[in-house]
């Protein structure tokens, strides 16, 4: 076990409050492509299709496409992997107090994660526009095969939208609120497989080390904040999460 692992896993140990934040690199090994790596979901999707503008102008266009898109992301095969798990064990060892997550995927809530912050919503859910009822993609997605396109909400019969934050849109602010909070709060922030680039959710580790929190890095390549992470593991999430809970374990 190397000293860096050791180390890592005794700040987590003797931190009074952890907070995790999560990123699409999370999920890869799930199956789930992320944004910005090779064969990423920018390779396949130009941006422009899932802004809020191309919704509100174009919904039916809008939901075709998103399905397709989802295809990758809510495929019956597609389940929580070590990393996700690896979060909920530590939660539930009492050593990881919030997991705050930029992922649309459900996986941490599917894993079994209780304290967490969906800052970028939950695409398993849709939200009527109107009066703010949620129903299921499940639901939805079998109203579209039959051939309602595009989707609106049973009860007004406003227009249903992916209970997800588009681009165009605002983070929702009492969750982002939430977010903010646990990062201040933060002893120790585990940056795990983000890019830190997307604002405003990267402003969360900039929060957390100004206000006094060692950060933890677990991502496969460099990030802005590597230059003042008391730890940075490039790695592979599922095999540097499960090693520092084992670890822990020994402590
Ligand atoms: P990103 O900018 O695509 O960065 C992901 C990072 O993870 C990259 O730096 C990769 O190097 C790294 N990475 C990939 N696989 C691994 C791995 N197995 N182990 C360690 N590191 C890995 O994505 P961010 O999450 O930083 O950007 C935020 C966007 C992406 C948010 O808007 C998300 O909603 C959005 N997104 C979410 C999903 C999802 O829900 N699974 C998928 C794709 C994009």
């Amino acid at each position: 076990m190397s000293d860096d692992i050791q180390q890592a896993a005794a700040a987590i140990e003797t931190a009074d409050t952890v907070v995790a934040f999560t990123g699409a690199g999370v999920s890869t090994a799930s199956g789930i492509p992320d944004f910005r790596s090779e064969g990423g979901l920018w390779e396949q999707y130009d941006p422009a299709e899932f802004h809020y503008q191309r919704f509100k102008r174009d919904p039916g266009g809008f939901w075709e496409k998103r399905l397709e898109m989802y295809e990758q992301v809510f495929a019956d095969d597609i389940e929580p992997n070590e990393a996700h798990e690896t979060l909920v064990t530590l939660e539930q060892r009492g050593v990881l107090d919030t997991v705050i997550t930029q992922n649309i995927d459900d996986l941490h809530g599917a894993a079994g994660t209780e304290s967490l912050l969906e800052i970028h919503g939950n695409g398993r859910r849709v939200v009527c526009e109107e009066c703010g009822k949620r129903s299921t993609l499940e639901d939805v997605t079998d109203r579209i095969e039959a051939g309602e396109l595009p989707p609106r909400c049973q009860t007004c019969g406003g227009p249903l939208k992916p209970d997800v934050v588009l681009f165009g849109e605002e983070l929702p602010e009492t969750t982002m609120q939430q977010a903010r909070t646990a990062a201040r709060e933060a002893d120790l922030f585990l940056a795990i497989g983000s890019s830190l680039t997307v604002e405003p959710a990267a402003s969360l580790p900039r929060i957390a080390h100004r206000t006094g929190s060692s950060l933890l890095i677990v991502n496969l390549e460099a990030t802005s904040f590597s230059d003042v992470a008391a730890f940075e593991f490039r790695s592979d999430v599922t095999e540097t999460l499960p090693e520092l809970a084992a670890t822990l374990e020994q402590l």
